[in-house]
């Protein structure tokens, strides 16, 4: 039988659960724990985990161009990036080593150092008195862990003891023109498609694809390290590994993480993820059905309203988004928004955004502003 809801392993989560209502009990040190979490410093003394990464990067500028009060910033990466310097608010910041110790006196770390760093250090970081906004998938599907898109669920920040959790890229693109059509129509499933940057998978995806091109344009054999296949002049219908289902990993957290952010758990997405050698910014071609009719029209009124999301759409003279011109871009954009012609109630759309603002670094400095104001 097909499973509703999202889930940990052996225990089924209500939708109760997740706004909050039903949760495991809290002893009092755990809600002691949980107050102390709750007051945070305005001027918070900010780390960023895995701050050499792109990610890591990008979180540095986000928290720069947003004026973000940080109080004081400690960089913390592996032993091989300590020592490196790099540049907050035209000073020079020296990378530390992330170790057991690194996080007395700070109040907010932002993780981006895979899963298995987060799993060993986040909780560290929340027994040292510090809240982590975790950018990997280590615990997005935990039920004691908030997954939040502030556009969407920014509520949900409120519940968290001690870790919040930032959705895959791709979900999170996504729901920035999936969310608002659900709000209004009501969106019981979804058929799409991901055309994913070669920056996903990170600096050495990069390299593979400049070096593949380089390779080709002189007549040289091409060399691969990253992906299964050439990336430069192909596309690759595999992005994470596979499920015995035949879906890849990443495709089913469409699905997963949008039950929990959406609040949601009957939501139902069938996607093929694919790799596109594009530098940055994820697209997503979406076919969605509705609970209610649907025009072009309707959509785009709601569109045009949503937090976040620029409507760029005029085929007639060719606009509609391009991952090129969303690169470095806050906002995600919309476009090619039409009836869908095979589905009752259905639109097709298409969305794009930049993978390591809106699908990362961004994301995580707007939970970081969503927990100052609690
Ligand atoms: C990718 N989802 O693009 C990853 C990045 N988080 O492969």
């Amino acid at each position: 039988m097909r499973q509703r809801g999202w889930q940990r392993p052996g225990k089924k989560v209500s939708c109760a659960q997740l706004l909050g209502e039903v949760r495991p009990p809290i002893d009092t040190w755990e809600l002691a724990v949980m107050i102390g979490h709750h007051l945070m410093n305005q001027t918070p003394h900010i780390a960023i985990v895995g701050a050499t990464g792109a990610v890591g990067i990008e979180m540095i500028k986000t928290l720069e161009q947003r004026r973000f009060p940080v109080g004081q910033l400690t960089l913390l990466a592996s032993a091989r990036s300590v020592g490196k310097a790099l540049q907050f608010k035209g000073t020079e910041v020296t990378v530390k080593e992330l170790t057991k110790g690194a996080f007395a006196g700070i109040d907010l770390a932002l993780f981006s150092a895979g899963g298995s760093i987060s799993k060993e250090f986040a909780p560290l970081a929340v027994q040292a008195g510090c809240v982590v906004v975790d950018n990997s998938s280590a615990f997005r599907m935990d039920a004691a862990v908030p997954l939040v898109v502030p556009e969407v669920n920014a509520a949900d920040v409120q519940w968290h003891r001690g870790i919040i959790a930032n959705p895959n890229c791709t979900t999170a693109i996504t729901l920035m023109a999936l969310y608002p059509l659900h709000a209004a129509f009501g969106c019981q499933r979804i058929f799409a498609s991901s055309y994913q940057a070669v920056s996903g998978t990170g600096a050495k995806a990069i390299a593979e694809l400049e070096r593949q091109v380089d390779e080709i344009v002189h007549g040289r054999p091409v060399t691969r390290e990253v992906y299964p296949h050439q990336i430069a002049f192909n596309v690759l219908p595999q992005v994470d590994s596979f499920l015995p289902t035949g879906y890849t990993k990443e495709e089913m957290k469409m699905e997963n993480e949008g039950r929990k952010i959406m609040h949601h758990p009957g939501f139902r997405a069938s996607v093929t993820c694919v790799r596109v050698p594009v530098y940055r910014a994820h697209s997503i071609a979406v076919s969605a059905e509705f609970d209610k009719p649907i025009t072009a029209a309707s959509a785009r009124a709601v569109l045009e309203q949503a937090p976040g999301l620029k409507v760029v759409d005029n085929p007639a003279q060719a606009q509609y988004p391009l991952p090129l011109y969303q690169t470095g871009q806050y906002n995600c954009a919309v476009g090619r928004i039409r009836q869908d012609c095979a589905l009752d109630n259905g639109l097709c759309f298409w969305v794009s955004g930049d993978q390591l603002l809106k699908g990362a670094a961004l994301n995580a400095v707007q939970i970081a502003e969503e927990l100052l104001k609690l």
